[in-house]
């Protein structure tokens, strides 16, 4: 280890910082110039990386949780030689369009692995990130050959330490004993309040320590005692590692170092100028040149480390040809037609129920597919075929999942395990906890991963367990989220489709949202509604027999979503004296994207619009008039389902009322 070298990468570190935070006249300081050490070591020394190949599958993986660090990690990735990060992005750092973006962003640029920022969901997904490579690892790994053999590491500060999803990431990797885990924690004691003993006084070592992790303790400036903390961290093998590391934020601002001035604000021309003198750097966005030749040096190595492993990969791919073709199959971004359950019409089955066969056949399908429910396994009807197995210390071959009782991490842990590459995720909770989820659902949606929520007991319609149970608000609120993609089937055949639908999404997430209660599987009267469905809504009833021509119109058209495609088709078949025309609106952002002659088929421009949903009208008042929209606007009631939806006037009574409150 060239000590020396290092200290000048240390030193590159902080100068990049200081001055491509100072150009942008924003950004945070305080953890690239506290944990300067830590970055030359790690990408110098411990990171097994080839910034010439940064999509190599087994390379290491580093997560900055503490994301508005992003300093830290642009100047170690232009260091290292990674094409995506130029001395130019740097200076650009913090404008729009630079990969050195104000916190590292998911796809901007190889080598930032997760966007983060979102103070603890970077713990939660490195701990997804280090669960998925040991899934990968039992099923691809022969005896003679570990093609899948990777750490999974990160850098966190106090903040992290603080939030509950970090709690929850946590305990779950100390339960399931990934020790590929290695979090380093940047202690430094400082937050943008001030001294972290106003509102965090913890003993952070114990509780990792009862978490069932390993803790190690050095200081962030002795680089021999960070190789060896990290050398002990990986010869635990059954517990992840937190190594604590007591530090100084700002360390070089002489003024405004060990404060929380410098977390996250420029240093100012004057301290910026006092930290350059005292630091000794002699100019502009430096780069000592010490380390650059480190760095270059490195380059062979790293070259040659990656080809190694690939021709490992390629002695395995001859004598492992079905795992080979396997591994293709996971790797190659799209979920393989499965043999789709068929259901009957009239059949009464709660969509949650055929969600779960529909999840069976594409898990058989999918053998990448891994998730599992935050324990409602079987409520949420999410658990997968007996050979697919349960994952855990014992067997991680398994894909099942119980996250406990731990909704956010969950969701975190679900990206990371998208995030890895070679998996698909799914998990699933009641609807009304995607409260809990959203945090990490945004991060899905932000980061363009096709996570699957399974989201059941999906309105009012849970019946007993009352208000503190029962969605009103969650579908408005789910749907405003860009890139999410929020499908409300109304019974088991559309179910299925909408199970495919997700699994044919390759840029973002799906929400699906299920019921508790049977649906009965209705006659559809579009016979291409498998295809049609996919513009996010198809025609349920026809006003008329279509043969009838234009007569066939329709005056009125009731649009509804999940179960109130029942209820609108209860009441449309009361309604004798009105050309209904029902609509299954699966997914209504989904529809609204669709060119205008789409619509317009399916919604016919004059015709009068009455739109049915078990929640809040919010968002569909540019469908119908709000005397026209059937909703809930208060919180439910606890009863039996069928007397709440009485009790809230969701019913085709109701409904009926609606229709035939204006002539026609
Ligand atoms: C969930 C979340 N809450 C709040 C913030 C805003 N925030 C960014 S950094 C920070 C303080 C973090 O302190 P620490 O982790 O000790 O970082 P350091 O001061 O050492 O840089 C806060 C509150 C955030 N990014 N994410």
């Amino acid at each position: 280890m060239d000590i020396k070298a290092l200290e000048k990468a240390a030193l590159s570190v902080r100068a990049l910082s200081i001055d491509a935070i100072q150009k942008a006249n924003s950004g945070h300081p305080g953890l690239p110039l506290g944990a300067a050490e830590l970055g030359a070591i790690l990408y110098g020394e411990i990171l097994r990386h080839d910034p010439g190949c940064p999509a190599w599958p087994d390379r290491d993986r580093f997560i900055l949780s503490a994301g508005h660090g992003s300093m830290f990690l642009y100047a170690l990735l232009h260091m290292c030689g990674y094409k995506d990060m130029t001395l130019d992005d740097i200076k650009n750092f913090r404008q729009i369009g630079s990969p050195a973006a104000g916190h590292p962003e998911y796809g901007m640029a190889a080598g930032v692995e997760a966007t983060s920022g979102p103070l603890g969901q970077g713990i939660a997904m490195a701990v997804g990130f280090a669960a998925a490579e040991t899934m990968l690892a039992a099923r691809f790994n022969t005896a003679q050959r570990a093609i899948i053999d990777h750490y999974t590491y990160v850098l966190c500060g106090d903040g992290c330490l603080m939030e509950g999803v970090c709690a929850e990431a946590s305990s779950f990797a100390g339960h399931h004993a990934l020790g590929k885990l290695i979090v380093f924690y940047d202690s430094n004691r400082i937050t943008i309040d001030g001294s972290t003993d106003i509102a965090f006084t913890e003993d952070v070592a114990k509780r990792y320590e009862a978490y069932g992790w390993q803790v190690l303790r050095g200081s962030m400036y002795d680089f021999e005692e960070i190789a060896r903390l990290t050398a002990q961290a990986k010869a635990e093998t059954d517990k992840p590692s937190l190594i604590i590391l007591e530090s100084i934020i700002g360390k070089g601002a002489p003024n405004k170092q060990n404060t929380a001035d410098v977390h996250g604000a420029p240093l100012g021309a004057d301290e910026a100028a006092a930290a350059r003198a005292a630091l000794g750097i002699p100019g502009d966005f430096f780069i000592a040149p010490e380390a650059a030749d480190y760095f270059s040096a490195k380059q062979a190595a790293w070259k040659e480390e990656r080809e190694s492993w690939q021709s490992l990969f390629d002695s395995w791919s001859r004598e492992n040809p079905e795992k080979r073709k396997e591994w293709d199959e996971f790797h190659n971004g799209k979920a393989a037609p499965a043999a789709m359950p068929v259901f009957n019409q009239g059949e009464a089955i709660a969509t949650r129920a055929a969600g779960s066969k529909a999840l069976a056949a594409i898990a058989s399908a999918n053998a990448n597919l891994a998730g599992g429910s935050a324990d409602l396994k079987n409520p949420n009807a999410v658990g997968l075929p007996a050979d697919a197995g349960t994952w855990n210390r014992q067997n991680r071959a398994g894909r099942y999942i119980h996250f406990g009782i731990r909704e956010f991490a969950m969701a975190a842990i679900c990206n990371g395990i998208s995030l890895h590459g070679g998996l698909r995720s799914f998990c699933a909770t009641f609807m009304v906890f995607s409260d809990y989820l959203r945090p990490a659902i945004r991060l899905s949606a932000l980061m363009q991963q096709p996570v699957v929520y399974v989201l059941t007991h999906d309105s009012i319609f849970v019946g007993e367990d009352g208000p503190t149970h029962q969605p009103i608000e969650h579908l408005a609120s789910l749907r405003i989220m860009p890139n999410l993609c929020v499908l409300r089937p109304a019974d088991a055949e559309e179910t299925a489709e909408a199970w495919a639908m997700a699994m044919e999404r390759t840029d973002g997430p799906t929400a699906l949202a299920l019921s508790r209660q049977n649906l009965t599987v209705f006659p559809k009267a579009d016979p291409d509604w498998k295809n049609t469905i996919r513009t996010g809504a198809y025609i349920a009833k026809q006003a008329l027999p279509s043969d009838l021509g234009a007569d066939a119109m329709a005056d009125l058209v009731i649009i509804a979503t999940g179960s109130e495609v029942g209820l609108a088709l209860e009441a449309a078949a009361k309604a004798t004296d009105k050309k209904i025309q029902v609509v299954s609106m699966i997914s209504r952002e989904l529809f609204e994207s669709q060119p205008q002659a789409i619509r317009d088929v399916i919604v016919p421009p004059g015709a009068r619009v009455i739109v049915c949903e078990a929640g809040v009208r919010s968002g569909w008042e540019r469908w119908a008039k709000v005397e026209d929209i059937l909703s809930i606007e208060r919180f439910g009631e606890s009863g039996p389902a069928a007397k709440v939806a009485d009790h809230l006037g969701m019913n085709a009574a109701a409904l009926l009322e609606i229709i035939n409150s204006e002539k026609i």
